[in-house]
């Protein structure tokens, strides 16, 4: 929405950005660093007093199960314990009319009888003469912690609250809300700190209709949600919930909305919507604050979601927004009513917001025929409004199918009989064995002169260890850049880090060589021969390294053995021109690391791929003469910590150390210090390179897929 088509000066501003990027690398203070945790067992006393089918899941024990969960993983005890607060009036009031406060005020003296008769007049909702003192503490629990965020106290956090929010609207209460919590605080961080964007997203698999009203006419909120919809028949069976809904006025474009049209959705459905539509959006929109409507009825055994989502999928999701508004996130508790997955999905999403790497993603990575009718459908809703949209050619799907979502072997008649059971076991098996991920810790290959940099704690730094020459004979081929002692000098640093993040030692590292192409290959070769020996610490038996991921941005050569190898994916950006083929893909030509053309790289076709390979360790190599911007190395870097576990070595041209200490950041779950600045589309001649590529390839990845044909 915001920057322009003209390639032209996307072309020449590039080059002075990338220097200052660089030259900012430098001289950063370092960011915020705590995650905010806000819950208040006051907030346990609303509760069910009679009887209704409907309104009984909505019980305390979503919190107090919750937090002992969150307590027994260590995880309250990482984060920065923020008081909650009941909100004033006034504050209810940025959203609510005064008579609706009034109202609900009203029910502190009442009778069970006249609570009864009051939430009769809105749709699945239930008062307690506690309910408005709870609610008001909902809202200021969220006042807290975006404050806490926006004023650089602690760098994100998570509120733990009741009763949730997002169905309520201006004058009503419904589907268990009763003061919209994420509206009033998106309201409260344009008032009183003067934000100008605010991303909402709202993972709760009911839409969030109260704040879709709030902002629905107002561009300043981009309001994301999905949900299940199933054709309009599922609650609350609104038209203004399917995908042709995007906003009104000068808020046209600014409501996204994904309809599930059906049940089942797996980890592969709901990140495929995150990279090919809220992503680019998102990217483009450059919000200053993301608040997350954290519902987790759309997590796996939710008996109102019925889908199949594991918690380590809202890992992934929150991992995939965090390089947004530099890191100030705020998730903010809605649904959830599967008592175990709901703490499991919540200790999840904390530890992605500690900085922990994230657990790999299971399940089949292609995404169902109905979420890709969804992802079309939306997204050729929106390309009037979006830039980074605009190269879709796509139209909306005009028959939608009639096949079920879960593209799984039972048939539909078949799925509601025995369901429970085997998402119970499912369940069962991922919480029998608790995930225990190793403490970060990131290793660097780089030369002395690195010493001076501010650097993450909990950071080994390796020693010379000069490579004798029969190994380099080995591992470089004697490669001629390799002549030098310092050089050689440089691999044996490189393999000693190396050799470390593939025995599981370290998760992470950074090297840097004078000749990266030779590095790179050294580093392949030895990730070959070392994977197959490797033995897994994890599970105690002999595993191998079957799958490596090498991101390689500018012009390197890899040699022909390392190519189309099998056990190596090899995406390169930038590069020369190669024919593609399943596993060495290249989007050639240095206008492909523009940041308009990049940027939509590692959204439709980087990302998607890496999440479909499912790699053990992801390679990422900067040549020489990559003009990447510092911040996109840095987006990078985080986003690519997603598809394996964190598990990555950063190859750098010695030209490009400064890099070096952000990456570190990087690595370590540092936020982005930095916005996203202004946007720039990619060039319509890159945009059909990038789509062509994807097209060529979605039968052999179906991740890339965003539409049914
Ligand atoms: N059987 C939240 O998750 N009941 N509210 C729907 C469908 C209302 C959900 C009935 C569900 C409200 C915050
Ligand atoms: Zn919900």
């Amino acid at each position: 929405m915001r920057g322009g088509w003209e390639a032209g000066r996307t072309r020449r501003l590039r080059s002075s950005t990338a220097r200052a990027g660089i030259r900012m690398a430098e001289n950063r203070p370092p960011r915020p660093q705590g995650t905010a945790l806000i819950y208040d067992k006051d907030m346990t006393r609303v509760r069910l007093l009679w009887d209704d089918p409907e309104c009984g899941i909505e019980v305390p024990e979503r919190l107090t199960s919750t937090y002992a969960r969150l307590s027994h993983r260590g995880l309250v005890q990482r984060c920065v314990r923020l008081p909650a607060r009941e909100a004033t009036e006034e504050e209810l009031e940025l959203v609510h009319s005064p008579e609706y406060v009034a109202v609900v005020k009203g029910t502190q003296t009442m009778s069970k009888e006249e609570l009864q008769t009051l939430a009769q007049q809105y749709d699945a909702v239930y008062f307690h003469p506690s309910t408005f003192p709870c609610a008001r503490m909902a809202v200021g629990a969220t006042l807290q912690l975006v404050d806490a965020v926006l004023t650089g106290a602690v760098g994100n956090g998570m509120a733990l609250v009741r009763p949730p929010g997002h169905h309520s609207q201006r004058d009503a209460a419904n589907g268990f809300c009763v003061f919209n919590n994420v509206a009033i605080a998106a309201e409260h961080a344009k008032r009183r700190h003067g934000l100008q964007r605010i991303l909402i997203v709202d993972w709760d698999i009911h839409h969030g209709q109260g704040t879709q009203r709030v902002f629905e006419s107002d561009p300043s909120v981009l309001y994301f949600s999905w949900h299940r919809y199933e054709h309009q028949s599922f609650w609350p069976r609104l038209r203004e919930s399917d995908y042709d809904a995007v906003g009104q006025g000068p808020g046209r474009g600014f409501t996204v909305n994904v309809p599930w049209n059906k049940v089942g959705m797996r980890n592969a459905d709901y990140v495929s919507v995150f990279l090919h539509v809220l992503l680019p959006l998102a990217i483009e929109f450059d919000p200053e604050l993301v608040l997350v409507s954290a519902g987790f009825d759309s997590g796996i055994g939710d008996p109102e979601g019925q889908m199949k989502a594991t918690p380590e999928c809202f890992a992934h999701l929150t991992l995939l927004l965090l390089p947004l508004a530099r890191g100030r996130l705020c998730a903010v508790l809605e649904g959830g009513y599967h008592l175990q997955s709901l703490a499991e999905c919540v200790c999840l999403t904390l530890q992605t917001l500690l900085g922990d790497p994230v657990p790999p993603l299971s399940g089949d990575p292609t995404p169902c025929l109905s979420a890709l009718e969804s992802i079309q459908n939306v997204r050729a809703a929106h390309v009037p409004h979006w830039a980074s949209l605009r190269h879709e050619e796509t139209g909306p799907v005009l028959t939608p199918s009639t096949q079920r979502g879960d593209t799984g072997a039972s048939l539909l008649g078949a799925q509601s009989l025995g369901t429970t059971d085997r998402v119970g076991s499912l369940l069962d098996k991922l919480l029998s064995c608790p995930i225990s991920l190793p403490y970060p810790d990131i290793g660097l290959a780089v030369p002395d002169s690195a010493a001076s940099f501010n650097l993450p704690p909990a950071l080994l730094q390796e020693k010379d260890v000069a490579l004798s020459k029969e190994e380099a004979a080995t591992w470089a081929r004697l490669d001629s850049a390799f002549t030098e002692d310092q050089a050689f000098a440089d691999l044996g640093k490189l393999l000693a880090l190396l050799d470390k993040i593939l025995t599981g030692q370290i998760r992470a590292g950074i090297a840097v060589s004078p000749s990266v192409s030779a590095a790179l290959a050294v580093a392949l070769r030895r990730g070959l021969s070392l994977g197959a020996q490797r033995c897994d610490p994890d599970i105690g038996i002999r595993s191998v390294f079957s799958r490596l991921l090498c991101v390689a941005i500018g012009d390197l050569d890899v040699p022909e053995d390392l190519r189309d190898n099998g056990q190596i994916l090899l995406l390169n950006i930038g590069g020369k021109e190669t024919a593609p083929t399943p596993t060495c893909i290249c989007l050639a030509g240095h206008e492909a690391t523009e940041p308009g053309a990049f940027l939509l790289a590692l959204t439709s076709l980087i990302l998607p791929v890496a999440y479909n390979f499912q790699p053990e360790l992801v390679l990422v190599v900067l040549g020489p003469g990559c003009s990447l911007r510092s911040l996109d190395v840095e987006l990078l870097t985080r986003l690519l910590q997603g598809p394996a576990a964190g598990r990555m070595l950063l190859l750098l041209q010695n030209s490009e150390l400064p890099l070096v200490e952000a990456l570190a950041w990087a690595l370590a779950g540092r936020a982005l210090p930095s916005a996203l600045g202004p946007f720039f589309s990619a060039s319509p001649k890159q945009a059909l390179a990038v789509t062509h590529l994807c097209r060529q390839l979605q039968l052999d990845w179906p991740m890339l897929q965003v539409s049914v044909t």
